[in-house]
Parts: structure tokens; sequence; C-alpha cells
């Protein structure tokens, strides 16, 4: 609770940088470098976050093939070797391959494709999601390592991870992890969302089937790139105002008028907390989504997966609240995962050992 009260007093300091920094983004011209308009920032009296790199939006310019150069390294396609396809995009074939860079260990990557026949503006919503990768550096968000833009196929390579998507990945494994596993994962996430907090992204889209998982079980964020992220995503239903939204991951301010924000990732963090706890079920299980929004509304909110710990479900409920400000920041949440895997003994009081209790007490 201390933890909590802490937070909303940062919140509030935190969130009125955050919007300086986003207003600031009016102010910039479609032509600048990236340096430029950073420096332009700071000739306007802001210095959002100082030695923090703030993200651009690809869309700032008039020319997006400059953010692509600009955010991106261009690889020599002779240097990519593609081994096998593992899976399915939008715009291609995602494959796995190696990647050799002078004077390097060859690596793992991911190779994913822009399929032949495509029109411009589908070539450019393909790159974007690259433009905004390059732009991060952190251990807990997916790693650009370059694109092919100058011969064909069109392709964009990332970090190999080993064990695919966190949601797959969990219900392949279902009950295989301690409880400090699970929460190490999730630490993981919660520090790349900070991360992107920090930088001023606001990811909209935060669920565990956009978390990748490597062999070590480290947790990375990914699928980037805001509306076209929503496009593709098969949970992602129009909503009656017009906006294709992932329901059940969307904080209630998000759906009802799209105000999204970090503190609406925050909300779709509490529900990755679910997915995570629960191996990968599906929240509000079979419930419709018009059911999913309107049981919100009426102050519903997810019980407490089986073996979770009485900790972490309080944690997704602060994520829950419909007051945004009232959410934790992932600053917040980081700490107090730490706390906890620090002292394992926090965890061990359960939901269902608490209900229990009550149970015989009322007898
Ligand atoms: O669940 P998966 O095995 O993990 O199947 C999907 C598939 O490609 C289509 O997106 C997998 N995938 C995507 N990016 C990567 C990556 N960087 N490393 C390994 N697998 C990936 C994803």
């Amino acid at each position: 609770v201390h933890i909590f009260k802490i937070s909303i007093k940062h919140n509030i300091v935190s969130s009125i940088s955050l919007s300086m920094c986003c207003r600031c983004q009016w102010y910039i011209k479609a032509k600048m470098t990236a340096e430029d308009k950073r420096r332009a920032s700071y000739q306007n009296g802001l210095v959002p976050f100082p030695g923090i790199k703030t993200y651009v939006d690809p869309d700032t310019y008039e020319d997006p093939t400059q953010a692509v150069h600009e955010f991106t390294k261009e690889i020599d396609p002779c240097r990519i070797r593609i081994e096998r396809v593992i899976g399915a995009g939008e715009f291609g074939e995602v494959c796995s391959g190696r990647l050799r860079t002078p004077g390097k260990k060859e690596i793992a990557v991911a190779i994913k494709t822009l399929k032949g026949g495509y029109v411009e503006r589908q070539r450019r919503d393909f790159l974007r999601e690259a433009s905004i990768m390059g732009q991060f550096d952190h251990p807990n968000i997916i790693r650009l390592e370059g694109v092919v833009t100058k011969s064909r196929p069109v392709m964009i390579v990332v970090e190999y991870m080993e064990n695919g998507s966190l949601d797959s990945f969990l219900r392949q494994h279902d009950g295989h992890f301690t409880v400090i596993q699970l929460v190490g994962m999730l630490r993981g996430i919660a520090s790349g969302m900070k991360y992107l907090s920090d930088m001023g992204y606001v990811h909209r889209d935060l669920a565990a089937r956009n978390i990748l998982v490597n062999s070590n079980l480290v947790c990375k964020v990914s699928d980037f790139g805001l509306s076209r992220v929503l496009e593709d995503d098969p949970e992602a239903a129009y909503t009656t105002t017009g906006g294709k939204i992932p329901i059940r991951w969307t904080a209630p301010e998000a759906i009802a008028y799209r105000k999204f924000s970090s503190a609406s990732d925050t909300w779709s963090y509490g529900i990755v907390m679910w997915e995570v706890m629960s191996y990968g079920e599906r929240p509000y299980w079979e419930m419709s989504n018009q059911d999913v929004i309107l049981s919100i509304e009426e102050g519903y909110r997810l019980p407490a997966p089986l073996g979770c710990p009485v900790a972490l479900h309080q944690l997704m409920l602060h994520c829950w609240q419909k007051e945004r400000s009232h959410r934790p920041k992932f600053v917040d949440i980081v700490t107090f995962l730490d706390k906890l895997i620090r002292n394992p003994s926090c965890l061990m009081p359960l939901v269902e050992d608490i209900q229990r209790y009550k149970r015989v007490a009322l007898l």
C-alpha cells in the first residue's frame, strides 16, 4: 500500500513530464533529423528525461524512408542465411536463420519478409516497425539487427527468441515453473515497459502473444507499430467508435474514447500478469467482448488464477483501477516485483488459501 501511495505522487510528476514530452512533438518539423528534433525539444525549454532518449514517431517524417535510414542499419543480404519458415506475419513469412557480421560471432536471427506484389503503403507500414524498434536498446525489448531494403525480398532482421511467443510457450509448459520463475518473467516485461514509457512510447497492444521468450526464459516486448499492430492482431475487434482494439487487454478509457497512455499499457500489463500466472489462459474465458466491457464497467475484475500469490493478484487489481492516475507506474511495478524476488516468503500466501481460511473462520 505504501509503495503505491508513493507512486501516486510520483505518477503526477511523471505524467506531467510525459504529456509535456508528447505535446512538444507537435512542433517537430517533418524534415528534421532525430537529433535536430531532440535539440528542438530542448530549445522549447523542455528537458523531458535528461539522459534518456525520447521516442520519435516515424509518422512525423514527411518521407518515411528517411526514418528507416535514420533508425536502422542496412544489412547486405549475403550475410543472411535463411534456414526455415517459423510462422506467418501479415506481410509475409517469418523465418529463422543466421546473420554473419565481420569480426563478430554468427548469431541466430528471425527474419520477417515482405511478400512480393506489395504496394508502396504496405512497404512503408512493414518498415515502420523497424524504424520504431531501431530506436530501442534494452534487454527486455526485442533487438533489431537491421533491414534489407535495397534488394528483394525486403526484410527485417531481429534477434532470435528460441521459445517463441509467451502465450503459446506457457500453454505448452502448463504448471512447469516455480512462482519465482514466473515473477522473473513478469519483472523482465515490466522492466521493458518501464523503458518504453520513459522513452514516451505507448505500446497499445501489450499481451502475452506479443512477448517473445528466449532460451534463458528472458521475456522481451515485441510487435511495434501502433495502428498497424492492431490491424494485424487477430484479437483486435472494431468498437462502436470504429477503432480496432484488443478488448480484453485494453483499459476502459482506451476502449471508450481511445485514451491510450502508459497508464493504459499498465492495465494491459495487469492482464499479462494474469495470463502468465494462469499459464496462458484466455482472459475472461469465453465471455463475449461486449460482456467483458459491461462487466468491467460494473466493477468486475478477473479472479486470481489457481496457485496465484495474494501479492500478485493485489498488483493486478492495482493495474486495473478505473481511475488511470491511480494505477502504478512501471517503475513502481519493477520495484515491487524486485522486492518479492528478494523476499520470496511474501509470495507464500496464496489467494485460495486465504479464501479457505476465511470460509473456515465463518463456520
Ligand atoms: O509462437 P511462435 O513460435 O513465435 O510463432 C510466432 C511466429 O514467429 C509468427 O510471428 C515467431 N517469432 C516471431 N518473432 C520471432 C523471433 N524474434 N524469434 C523467434 N520466433 C519468432 C512467433
